[in-house]
């Protein structure tokens, strides 16, 4: 059995306390490795040890920070089939799904490299004479990332990647569901040749290494990404230092079919956007709102391939869905169920958790089918597991109403060939990410990412916004004329 140790100043050390917890298997329930449980005493060394690296990292060029990063994207590249694997072991996503949780960290760190050559300020004219205007980024200080399992290689590089360029250090604080991928990211950053003290990894519960971040004064900003409840906790508890922090938390995201849509194409989008990732990811189709003309049609369609739906072994390679990534994950899941049964939705398939030989040692739940009406619980929570809600619409107004009526706002997409409506449901959809004849999932890291509603706090991650996040604008004037020149201050 692999022990791990928390990741401190550049090398590998047991926590205070002494105590770990195991990550397991959600297939098999073998345990993969210990990793320790990490004490506020453990996140107060890895600040000071993050502290005292910042002023060498800082001073490190950003295009030499840029390199360091293309390296730890070479050696994701060619760890990329045994770290796709760990993926889906740990995670519990399919293969392909594990596979492009690795292309997307490396995708990101590719992207955010080159920034290392840009980060880009603005230079504007002055209002006086010989005078100079300009902003240039610089690095926040030590950043906490705080990140979910769902993506246990992609989200922290989301983070990790362009904080390391912006020279920034970081205290990484993973899920307790996937520490391994996340021990296995340190170390290629390390190999990559990341100074000591600048990566520092802290596992254990939340509730203690997640606070401890969060509250310590040496922490000068948090990233999360995770549940809302945690979210407010976090943006409260950070409200007290004012720290800034970006949140990246829910999603109820809505797929429309309209009555002119391709429809083979549409519900092949939904099995993809609802049930990949066994419907474990923020951006997951959860609702499915059907022009009333075509409803009958797609429905029957969508049962017959939810039906052929293959669930085992994620690791095999003809499987379609894997177990949930969690007993609590599973339980979740089956209780929604329930509230969907409770409250009069028309359960037209699933709703059981998978028994036998094949099942009975991981969280397998069936794929399920609600036939809902929009405003039920199963159709404004977010579930997280594969669960889908069906909702009938009369036309286009009502289709967006329903697709807007719930308080979160990650990603939307709608099926249809009339460009007219495509462009007035990007106007209307109440979403950070809209697709167009594609589902709600899929982001591509070069563009930013985030939502409006209770999906965040108004912030972005990705693209164009990850340096932003991960850097303070500095505003710079410098007067040449050899005198004192007064802005705003004039004869007339
Ligand atoms: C998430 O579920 O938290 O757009 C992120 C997507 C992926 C990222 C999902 N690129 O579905």
């Amino acid at each position: 059995m692999e022990t791990y140790d928390l990741y401190v100043d550049g090398t590998w050390r047991p926590s205070e306390s002494g105590e770990r917890f195991d990550t397991v298997s959600p297939m098999s329930g073998e345990t993969l490795a210990r990793f320790p449980l990490g004490t506020p005493g453990d996140v107060d060394r890895a600040v000071r040890a993050a502290r005292g690296a910042l002023d060498d990292w800082r001073r490190v060029p950003a295009p030499r920070r840029g390199e360091i990063l293309f390296e730890a994207a070479r050696i994701m590249r060619r760890r990329k089939q045994k770290l796709g694997e760990l993926v889906t072991r740990e995670m519990g996503k399919v293969i392909s799904e594990g596979l492009g949780d690795v292309q997307e960290a490396i995708d990101m760190m590719e992207y955010v490299a080159g920034e290392g050559r840009r980060m880009q300020g603005e230079t504007v004219p002055s209002e006086l004479t010989d005078k100079f205007c300009m902003t240039v980024r610089e690095p926040v200080g030590v950043i906490g990332a705080i990140t979910p399992w769902n993506f246990p290689t992609a989200i922290p590089c989301w983070k990790l990647a362009p904080a390391l360029l912006g020279g920034n250090a970081i205290l990484f604080k993973p899920s307790s569901l996937t520490p391994l991928c996340a021990a296995r990211l340190v170390e290629i950053f390390e190999e990559a040749g990341v100074p000591s003290g600048v990566l520092n990894l802290v596992t254990g519960r939340g509730s203690v290494v997640g606070r401890a971040i969060v509250e310590h004064p040496g922490v000068t900003a948090i990233s999360f990404t995770g549940g809302v409840s945690t979210g407010k906790t976090i943006y409260a508890g950070a409200a007290e230092l004012l720290k800034p922090v970006h949140l990246e938390l829910g999603g109820k995201n809505p797929l429309i079919v309209m009555d002119d849509a391709m429809l083979d194409l549409a519900i092949e989008g939904v099995m993809f956007g609802a049930f990949g990732t066994a419907g474990q990811r923020c951006t997951a189709a959860s609702r499915l709102v059907l022009h009333e003309d075509i409803y009958d049609e797609a429905m029957e369609m969508l049962l017959e391939q939810v039906e052929r739906m293959r669930i085992g072994d994620p690791l095999d390679p003809d499987v379609d869905m894997g177990p949930m990534a969690s007993q609590g994950q599973l339980e979740k899941t089956l209780e929604y169920i329930d509230v969907g049964r409770d409250e009069g939705a028309t359960l037209r398939y699933g709703g059981d958790r998978l028994r036998g030989e094949r099942y009975d040692d991981g969280f397998f739940v069936q794929p399920s089918v609600f036939e809902a009406e929009q405003g039920m619980r199963i159709t404004v929570e977010e579930i997280f597991g594969p669960v889908l809600s069906v909702i009938r619409a009369r036309d286009f107004d009502d289709a967006i109403g329903k697709a807007n009526d719930v308080d979160y706002g990650l990603s939307a997409s709608i099926y249809t060939r009339d460009v007219t409506r495509a462009f007035r449901a990007i106007r209307r959809l109440e979403a950070g990410v809209v697709y167009v004849n594609a589902p709600t999932i899929g982001s591509e890291i070069q563009l930013p990412f985030g939502g409006v509603k209770n999906t965040g706090n108004g912030l972005r991650e990705a693209g164009s916004a990850a340096i932003r996040e991960f850097t303070e604008t500095k505003t710079v004037f410098i007067d040449y004329s050899g005198q004192l020149q007064k802005a705003q201050i004039r004869e007339s």
